[in-house]
């Protein structure tokens, strides 16, 4: 029998299809391949995994040119990693902010398997000068934020040197103990833990070391936020680690919650690098706030799930949920969104309204 392609997705733009997961019907740690939403800018190019190759080029001593074959040989490493779009909760935002309009689904977490970028770099020989190292894409199109026509770009996005050992940067090739899908990044993306998910690219085709700060256009015009430190001149930087969050799977928006009942309000919680200290619920707007219950231990790159058991009112009526995170660093969501990030970052503490019923 052929399995559905997205069943358990909602869709919010096809060609190329960007798919949501329904984030209220999350339920263990891991997201199932199935459920987990797709990003896309453009088209998901066509690869043939036997022909398809990973050039290793720039400032490196022994440039390389890697088969898949070449890669799954190397020794693998395995870890629970989540990924959220930094424009995940955008569809909450007022006013209105230009982009996908993602609800609470453009976020999962899976374990993936893989070869440590570290160790790809290690044996291509990295020079002293190595500032960057671009991972540029298969996938091909015209970038929305220009003025048309323009040319085609691949998608491409850089990390720092440093950041490849301090975050584990992985190239997978395996999702939730299966080959990487298609929609995925088959035959071998990035996963840059603790940040944004742009930094994650999918149908990766060269790893090119830079001596400078590549000024690529997903992370100048796109995914990045304007920067003016201490009267300097602004200038864009990019979009990088993921701030302190929480989100309520369920209720869900809009529910009706039977009055007099106990309910389990439950969600999950993440930060970038640092495990959560707290996740606290109000059940009446944010007059009061009740500590909820951690059910996962900290893993480094996975989030972690809460629950709190409300007793709710007898009394019918409508009620604003909220969840307030809180990690290691003492880093607490805020009340609002800061614009200064404009579509992206949206991780102040959501509504969600339900009826008594
Ligand atoms: N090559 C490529 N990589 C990409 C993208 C893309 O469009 N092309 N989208 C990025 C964005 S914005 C996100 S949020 C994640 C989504 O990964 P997923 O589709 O596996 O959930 O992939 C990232 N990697
Ligand atoms: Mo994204």
């Amino acid at each position: 029998m052929k399995r559905p392609l997205h069943p358990g997705l909602i869709s919010r733009q096809t060609d190329p299809a960007n798919l949501e997961s329904l984030f209220s019907t999350l339920d263990g740690r891991i997201t199932q391949n199935e459920s987990f939403y797709v990003r896309s800018h453009f088209a998901v190019p066509e690869i043939d995994p036997r022909s398809w190759r990973l050039r290793v080029e720039g400032a490196v001593a022994h440039p390389r040119s890697l088969s898949l074959d070449d890669i799954i040989k190397m020794p693998s490493a395995t870890y629970a990693g989540m990924l959220e779009c930094a424009g995940n909760g955008r569809a909450f935002l007022s006013p209105k902010h230009e982009g996908v309009q993602w609800e609470l689904g453009a976020v999962g977490c899976a374990r993936w398997t893989g070869v440590p970028l570290a160790a790809i770099l290690e044996e291509a020989g990295l020079n002293a000068d190595a500032a960057e190292i671009i991972l540029e894409a298969a996938d091909k199109g015209v970038a929305e934020k220009t003025s048309r026509p323009a040319a085609p770009i691949h998608f491409e996005r850089s990390i720092p040197v440093a950041d490849v050992r301090r975050r584990d940067v992985l190239l997978a090739y395996a999702m939730n103990g299966e080959p990487l899908p298609k929609a995925h990044g088959a035959p071998l993306r990035a996963i840059v833990p603790g940040w944004y998910a742009m930094a994650s690219v999918k149908w990766l085709t060269r790893i090119l070391v830079s001596r400078q700060a590549f000024r690529g256009y997903f992370q100048t015009v796109d995914y990045a936020y304007w920067s003016a430190p201490n009267g300097m001149q602004p200038e864009r930087v990019p979009l990088s680690e993921l701030a302190v969050k929480s989100q309520i799977a369920r209720p869900a928006m809009k529910e009706a919650v039977p009055a007099g009942s106990i309910y389990r309000v439950h969600g999950t919680a993440w930060s970038s690098m640092a495990e959560i200290r707290k996740v606290e619920v109000t059940t009446n707007g944010g007059e009061s706030w009740q500590e909820a219950h951690l059910l996962d231990a900290p893993l480094e790159h996975a989030w972690q799930r809460w629950e709190y058991l409300w007793n709710v009112p007898g009394a019918r009526g409508s009620c604003t949920l909220m969840s307030r995170a809180t990690d290691a660093r003492g880093c607490v969501q805020p009340v609002a969104h800061d614009r200064n990030y404009e579509g992206y970052v949206i991780h102040h503490t959501i509504p969600v309204s339900v009826q008594i019923a």
